[in-house]
């Protein structure tokens, strides 16, 4: 039972000047001032002398079942909000708990701040409890780490922290040991810190501009940048202003408006032939917001779309990733969105090289774009000879004829996060949004388990928003005690289970090189709708694609009545294309054991 007869009326207003406080009052009010309303994570002796002021300040402490899956809440709702996402959990093995969720939010540009208390001052090299040295476990996926090193500075640690976060773009740590919680102190809760970030260098903006000036096809590069600059609509004036069609950085399809006349959709993997063809033609090429990441712009569908000869203006907050992956002529270290206002005053007056041939232009976007419609229309299946042999008068659906139902009732102003997986790389090809933080992916660190989690915190940071998250069956192994959570605290969301009783992902590379050898890769799965169901949930079984669209749209509707619903859908075994194609060889075997095991 909860001690109901406290008066927990949250005052949010923050302690001014120099007062006597506890280390513990200096952290919670930091916490306050720096706008802080939800902490994930799960309770912990280490810091309970400041979890218990959450209440009265106004924090909501959200119990997770796993550290992974609260920090991943952490990064979705930072991802959504652009406010920081808070994580915290007892020292040692909660807090090596968040390492994988950390790294996913380094990769996501996420400014989580993962707050780790620490083993006691008076007890580290001991060997007691709860010990690793946990500043070395973080440090290379984190932009910053704060160690109280004595307790009266626990504010201004405190708030470092959560500067770094947004000022450096990525995850901080904040280690306390756990006996600086307590004592005596006096301070100042120091007040946030917001640095604004200009548009970026007067010269190169003009050097750019005279590129973009001079460009036959410009195209557009539209990434996480511009997304998280609120830039979209700035981007969508200088696309207009130029005539330059719109791709959308690999798992950033919501950088651009779906519906725009000049959106392409997305590069890379099971990407937007449209978007690759029309970048293949780019003379100048304004990579907007984008870090321009290896595995974002390699060849895809056949297509080495990168175009080696084009001009390329880079433009990114982050000055260390200019011109890191490919060659730029032009990099502006900037704010997206700046950036794109200050390109369209600078070109607004000016005559276009682009202008004159503009209406051809626009035809080219339009018949490329119809043309990858047209194709993904009639893209039921996979074509290769296992998906083909596997799916054989199977009554389970296909994969992508599931994806494209979803895509159709997909209400508006969802939020879907998706997972690593086969089944959920294909569906690049099927999410599209009007709204930019509408699409949260696990990025480039790529870890199954992400999906779920991340939504939960999407939604607990956009209630009114239908949260979906698209996982594949081995992913949700991993993930699903987190509908624990969901019921427990009232935070409903749609999970969408792709079951094809498989790691869809690597069998792929078992078929394409190991002689359909399938080691580790085959599932038995339970009941998952079952499974959802016991758990408090509601689980439904999808196995026919008449039902998909109406299951989808049943279950968004009862989030708005707290309710969480598991969809089981049931898919053939099916595999599209591919990650790693580039980074597998055939397998070359030596010793006579082993031959039988070498490529034919
Ligand atoms: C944490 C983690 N472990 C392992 C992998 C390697 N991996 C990548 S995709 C994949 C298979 C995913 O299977 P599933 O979730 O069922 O989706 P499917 O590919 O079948 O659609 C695996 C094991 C990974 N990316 N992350
Ligand atoms: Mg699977």
């Amino acid at each position: 039972m909860g001690n109901e007869s406290l008066p927990l009326q949250p005052n949010r207003t923050v302690v001014s000047g120099r007062a006597r406080m506890t280390p513990s009052e200096a952290f919670v009010e930091t916490l306050v001032a720096q706008g802080v309303t939800e902490v994930f994570g799960i309770v912990g002796s280490a810091y309970m002398d400041a979890l218990d002021l959450f209440p009265p300040a106004g924090i909501r402490f959200i119990p997770t079942v796993h550290e992974q899956g609260a920090t991943h809440m952490a990064d979705g709702y930072a991802r959504v909000s652009g406010r920081h996402g808070v994580v915290i959990a007892q020292n040692g093995p909660g807090v090596t708990n968040f390492v994988t969720a950390i790294a996913a939010a380094y990769w996501a540009h996420s400014p989580v701040v993962a707050v780790t208390p620490e083993t006691g001052t008076m007890s580290v090299g001991l060997g007691g409890f709860q010990e690793t040295e946990q500043l070395a476990i973080f440090q290379k996926i984190t932009k910053y780490q704060a160690h109280v090193n004595n307790a009266a500075r626990m504010a201004e640690l405190t708030a470092r922290a959560f500067d770094r976060a947004l000022l450096d773009m990525g995850p901080t740590q904040l280690n306390i040991p756990r006996d600086f919680f307590y004592g005596d102190i006096e301070c100042e809760i120091p007040q946030p810190v917001r640095i604004e970030r200009g548009a970026g260098g007067e010269k190169a903006l003009d050097e750019a501009a005279d590129l973009l000036a001079g460009a036959r096809f410009p195209v557009i590069l539209s990434g996480g940048g511009v997304i998280s600059s609120d830039g979209v609509a700035a981007c969508a004036r200088l696309a207009e202003l130029l005539g330059a069609p719109v791709a959308s950085s690999y798992l950033h399809n919501d950088s651009f408006p779906a519906s725009h006349a000049l959106a392409c959709g997305p590069l890379g993997y099971q990407g937007s032939k449209a978007a690759m063809k029309l970048l293949a033609e780019a003379d100048v090429v304004l990579a907007l917001g984008t870090r321009l990441g290896p595995f974002g712009t390699l060849p895809q569908h056949g297509l080495d779309y990168w175009p080696k000869n084009a001009k390329v203006i880079q433009i990114d907050a982050d000055a260390h990733v200019l011109g890191l992956v490919k060659k730029i002529s032009v990099g502006i270290v900037g704010d997206a969105r700046a950036a794109a206002e200050a390109l369209v005053a600078r070109l607004a007056r000016r005559t276009l090289a682009g202008a004159a041939n503009r209406d051809a232009r626009l035809g080219r976007v339009r018949a490329e774009k119809e043309s990858w419609e047209k194709e993904l229309a009639a893209w039921a299946q996979e074509k290769d000879a296992w998906s083909l042999e596997i799916a054989k008068g199977s009554s389970l659906m296909h994969p992508r004829e599931m994806l494209r139902e979803l895509e159709r009732a997909m209400p508006a102003d969802a939020m879907v996060s998706t997972d690593i997986g086969n089944i959920c790389s294909v569906s690049n090809s099927y999410l599209r949004f009007e709204r930019p933080r509408s699409m949260f992916a696990a990025m480039s660190f790529g870890n199954c388990g992400y999906a779920f989690p991340t939504m939960i915190g999407c939604k607990v940071a956009a209630p009114d928003r239908p949260g979906i998250a698209y996982v594949g069956d081995g992913a949700w192994g991993m993930s699903f005690g987190e509908i624990l959570t969901c019921v427990r605290e009232n935070i409903p969301v749609t999970a969408v289970v792709f079951n094809n009783g498989q790691w869809g992902a690597e069998k792929k590379n078992q078929v394409d090189y190991y002689g359909n050898r399938f080691v580790g890769s085959n599932l038995q799965n339970p009941s998952f709708a079952g499974i959802a169901r016991s758990m408090g949930a509601e689980g439904i079984v999808v196995d026919k694609l008449a039902d998909v669209g109406p299951a989808l749209r049943a279950a968004c509707a009862a989030q708005k009545d707290g309710k969480t619903t598991v969809l089981e859908m049931m898919v053939t075994r099916e595999l599209g294309d591919p990650f790693r194609r580039d980074a597998l060889k055939p397998p070359v075997r030596h010793l006579e054991k082993y031959k039988p095991f070498a490529a034919k």
